[in-house]
């Protein structure tokens, strides 16, 4: 066995789904999309603004030579799309968290293996390394298409044949060469289900995503909601799976059920809860997810969205408690709610 088939299988071992071994080459047709995007502002509030940095591995590893790129599923349960899912049970309005978010966080579990697969690696051959796990500056869903992970779909997800989009990302840059694999031909259909779906018109195009309009940003930023977001909101409160949900190529995918992906909560909680969550319900449940991030009042905020959205009047009293609420993004945001529930 040599080096790379070694890294494959320990990779596998300790839990990923997919590894990918591409070469540090610049990502050219990339770097004129992003630099596109960024001079018509169409970069999130999230990500890296030097074009230089994001498209040459080079420049975030000097000497770098492959990227092992590697992918591990998320999906813990049979997957169930977005209609089946109900908004009342038992009379309790139900707020949905998209399913990366309610599992431990990501960016945590897979530094740790990238981590363990380094010293693998180093115990072998000595080498230089660096890890990614979505905050550096290397445009993951690129790098893994071209070490043959998978595809990208029109919704910009990163596809892989046995599980769809439902993986998250992880990358190891090394200055040792490896022989680089193949990419796999897309199997992305072009159906435009995805497109027809999301709710606010995010997907500008095929392939072509405005962050500032997707709701998984909207659901993440500070401050108040834009007016003509708070409507197509819906009963989300972190994130958003609706053009993943509407892919055919993620029904009936393999559910790897690993025991680090176990969700701290169930896919829909009840929203008055969420709208009233303590400190200490908080950090119980929220703090060990990528749903924790932005803090307790952009959740709650969200929440008091979301049963504005349901039009429920047996919430009016909680909404009208909630104007005089300590956060001035909740006491804004109860008011719209308010108004909107008793408008018919
Ligand atoms: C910024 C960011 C966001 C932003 C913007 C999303 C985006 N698509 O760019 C927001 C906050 C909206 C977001 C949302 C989500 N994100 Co995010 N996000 C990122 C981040 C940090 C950078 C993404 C990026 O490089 N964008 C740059 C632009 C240029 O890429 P792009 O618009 O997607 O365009 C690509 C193609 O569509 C194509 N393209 C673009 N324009 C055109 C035009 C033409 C004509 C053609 C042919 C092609 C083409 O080329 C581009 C390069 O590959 C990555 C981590 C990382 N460091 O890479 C995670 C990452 C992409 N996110 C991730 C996840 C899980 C999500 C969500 C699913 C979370 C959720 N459930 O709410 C959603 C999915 C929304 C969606 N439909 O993409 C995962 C994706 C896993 C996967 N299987 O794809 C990543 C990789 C994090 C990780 N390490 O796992 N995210
Ligand atoms: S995640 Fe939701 S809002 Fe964002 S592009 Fe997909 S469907 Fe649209
Ligand atoms: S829904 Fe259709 S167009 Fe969108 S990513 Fe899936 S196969 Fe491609």
């Amino acid at each position: 066995m040599n080096l790379k088939q070694e890294v494959i299988c320990f990779a596998k071992k300790i839990g990923f789904d997919r590894v990918g071994f591409t070469t540090a080459g610049p990502f050219l047709k990339e770097k004129e999309i992003l630099a596109e995007k960024k001079a018509r502002n169409l970069l999130s509030p999230f990500e890296e603004t030097n074009v230089e940095l994001r498209c040459d591995p080079n420049k975030i590893l000097p000497g770098v030579r492959t990227i092992i790129c590697f992918a591990m599923g998320y999906l813990v349960e049979p997957y169930e799309p977005e209609e089946t899912c109900q908004d009342n049970i038992n009379g309790d309005l139900l707020g949905k968290i998209s399913r990366y978010a309610r599992v431990k966080d990501y960016h945590f579990i897979l530094t740790k293996k990238l981590k363990a697969i380094v010293e693998f690696i180093s115990n072998k051959q000595p080498g230089t390394f660096k890890i990614e796990v979505d905050t550096g500056g290397l445009m993951e869903k690129a790098a893994a298409q071209r070490a043959g992970l998978g595809w990208i779909g029109e919704n910009t997800c990163l596809f892989t044949p046995e599980l769809g989009s439902w993986v998250f990302l992880g990358e190891i840059l090394t200055d040792i060469e490896f022989e680089p694999d193949r990419p796999i031909e897309s199997r992305c259909n072009g159906c435009g289900r995805c497109i027809r779906a999301c709710p606010t018109g995010a997907l500008m195009a095929p392939f072509q995503i405005n962050p500032n309009r997707c709701l998984s940003c909207i659901t993440q930023m500070r401050g108040f909601i834009p007016e003509e977001f708070r409507r197509p909101l819906g009963n989300r409160v972190f994130g958003c799976d609706t053009c993943q949900e509407a892919c055919p190529h993620n029904m009936n995918v393999k559910i790897p059920n690993h025991k680090e992906f176990k969700p701290q909560f169930p896919l829909e909680t009840s929203l008055a809860k969420l709208a009233k969550l303590n400190k200490h319900d908080f950090d119980k449940a929220f703090k060990a997810t990528a749903a924790g991030w932005r803090g307790r009042n952009v959740i709650r905020r969200n929440a008091v969205c979301a049963i504005g959205n349901m039009r429920d009047v047996r919430f009016k009293k909680l909404l009208e408690e909630l104007i005089d609420d300590p956060s001035e993004i909740v006491r804004e945001q109860a008011k719209w709610s308010l108004k909107n529930l008793t408008k018919m």
